[in-house]
């Protein structure tokens, strides 16, 4: 790792803090939302949208053309979503303030009915945005577009049977442009993944299932971008990152428990967390 790198990699910290701190401010003044999702995948996107993917907020259409593509499959991570989306100019960090309000553009699961910049298609259904991913891919492929598609996964959401359909699609169709993410923050909705259905060890079975594997520290920049860059190999593979994480990281209260997967903070654990996040771009 040299200087530039360590440079970069405090740079994506400092946006993560920011965005954590959005997501907490977002969903406390809404009074509902989801994060605990939100928080523990925040540096994989920090990562993805301040470094890694080929975007441009400027002149990104819905058809994603000659841009590398995201979709957020586990819809409920919209507060993460919004946050990184603004913090990366595709619409004023101001908007934040709208969330679940009636009438806005940022509605608890993402929506495309108002066009908010950035967002490709709806997504809460779990399952339905890696399956949406995975048919872009091959768009890409067949129009000659080189461009990479990203999708960021549940590990809760890895129990639905779309997850499984879209594994062997991809697969079947040589999907190496495909990025897949998983958030393995070891929690869902109500109670940890192993009780609740049992993945037990998800990396044998995306690889049973055709894929390349890798795995990766979801809070170390230098892991993240190390996968990253491994995820680029043309192949003839699809790719899943698995990224170990931990739900509700940087909140003490929120870490490590299912209790905060859609449970919004009230304004004094708002304060609370808050006092535990820097802030680095201004608050909206
Ligand atoms: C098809 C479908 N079934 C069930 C749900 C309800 N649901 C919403 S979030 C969730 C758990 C997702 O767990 P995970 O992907 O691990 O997200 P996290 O708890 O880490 O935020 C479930 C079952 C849904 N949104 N869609």
């Amino acid at each position: 790792m040299d200087n530039t790198d360590i440079l970069n990699t405090q740079k994506l910290s400092d946006i993560a803090s920011q965005v954590r701190r959005d997501i907490v401010r977002m969903v406390s003044a809404a009074g509902s939302g989801h994060p605990g999702g939100s928080l523990s995948s925040t540096d994989i996107l920090t990562a993805l949208y301040f470094q890694v993917m080929k975007h441009d907020p400027a002149s990104w259409t819905r058809s994603a053309e000659g841009q590398d593509a995201f979709f957020l499959s586990a819809g409920h991570l919209a507060p993460v979503y919004y946050a990184v989306l603004a913090r990366a100019g595709y619409f004023p960090a101001s908007e934040l303030a709208t969330l679940r309000r009636f009438g806005s553009r940022l509605q608890g699961h993402p929506s495309t009915v108002d066009g908010l910049p950035g967002v490709l298609r709806p997504s809460g259904s779990l399952g339905q945005g890696l399956a949406a991913a995975a048919g872009m891919a091959l768009g890409k492929k067949m129009s000659g577009d080189v461009h990479t598609v990203y999708a960021l996964c549940g590990d809760g959401e890895s129990e639905e049977g779309e997850i499984w359909e879209t594994a062997m699609f991809a697969a079947h169709h040589g999907l190496d442009n495909l990025v897949a993410m998983t958030d393995c923050n070891h929690q869902q909705i109500d109670g940890s993944v192993e009780d609740v259905a049992g993945l037990d060890a998800l990396s044998d079975k995306w690889l049973a299932f055709g894929w390349d594997v890798i795995c990766a520290d979801g809070h170390d920049f230098s892991s993240i971008l190390d996968a990253f860059q491994l995820a680029q190999r043309r192949d003839g593979k699809p790719k899943m990152i698995l990224f170990e994480t931990v739900m509700g990281k940087g909140v003490d209260f929120m870490e490590g428990t299912h209790e905060w997967h859609g449970k919004a903070p009230n304004a004094e654990l708002a304060e609370r967390a808050l006092a535990q996040l820097k802030e680095s771009l201004g608050d909206y």
